[in-house]
């Protein structure tokens, strides 16, 4: 069976999400971050990175969210959680996919591990401080030009959309007001309301 190794408040929300949604057989592993057991030898032989998500599948372990909700949407293709058949739209999903891990997440990360980009503590606190702009500034190219609506690549749902919703959910501690994205915070709201979100939140905050 599937194993999910997340962690609450994490990008692994999305993958969690993306495993309810497509009626997979799943269990969860929670990999406890104020013990830092991220850090130990038990979880570093699951994922050597030292990060959630880590997918194990009954061939391999699975890293990086792109490649997993990719995986998820691929094995289970009567869940339709991505345009599997069209090459373009396939295309234009994992564009999205690539920004928010590539881009987004990376911008968030500097609030929280500043250290890893400098060990002076003032370009750390300077790092910190441009947090605010740099979200702001993806989400409002997100909100203006590449979220079709009412999800992320038009009418159809994907696996693009879990992610959106958890990393749109990270705005505030970002100190980024969602009410300036409508649009995104409308689908946050949606995306909130959809059985499988509600599950796994439930799961996760239990
Ligand atoms: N590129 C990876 C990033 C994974 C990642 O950075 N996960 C964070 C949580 S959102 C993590 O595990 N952080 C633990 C740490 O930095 O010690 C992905 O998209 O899966």
């Amino acid at each position: 069976m599937l194993k999910l190794f997340y962690t609450p408040g994490t990008c692994s929300l999305a993958s969690h999400i993306a495993l309810e949604e497509a009626g997979a057989a799943y269990e969860v592993h929670r990999v406890d971050f104020s013990k830092a057991e991220q850090t130990k030898p038990d979880y570093l032989s699951i994922n050597p990175k030292g990060r959630v998500p880590a997918l194990v599948t009954d061939r391999g372990i699975l890293t990086e969210t792109p490649a997993i909700l990719a995986y998820i949407a691929q094995s289970f293709p009567k869940a339709r959680l991505a345009p599997l058949d069209d090459p373009f739209e396939f295309a234009r999903l994992q564009s999205f996919v690539s920004y928010l891990c590539s881009t987004v997440h990376v911008a968030h990360a500097h609030a929280r591990r500043a250290g890893r980009w400098a060990d002076d503590p003032a370009a750390q606190e300077a790092m910190k401080a441009k947090v605010p702009q740099n979200m702001g500034d993806c989400f409002a190219l997100i909100e203006r030009t590449m979220f079709a609506g009412p999800f992320v690549l038009g009418d159809s749902y994907s696996i693009a959309d879990p992610y959106l919703f958890t990393i749109a959910s990270w705005l505030e501690s970002d100190g980024v007001d969602p009410a300036r994205f409508p649009r995104i915070l409308d689908h946050r709201n949606r995306m909130g309301e959809r059985q499988a979100v509600a599950k796994v939140l439930a799961a996760v905050q239990a």
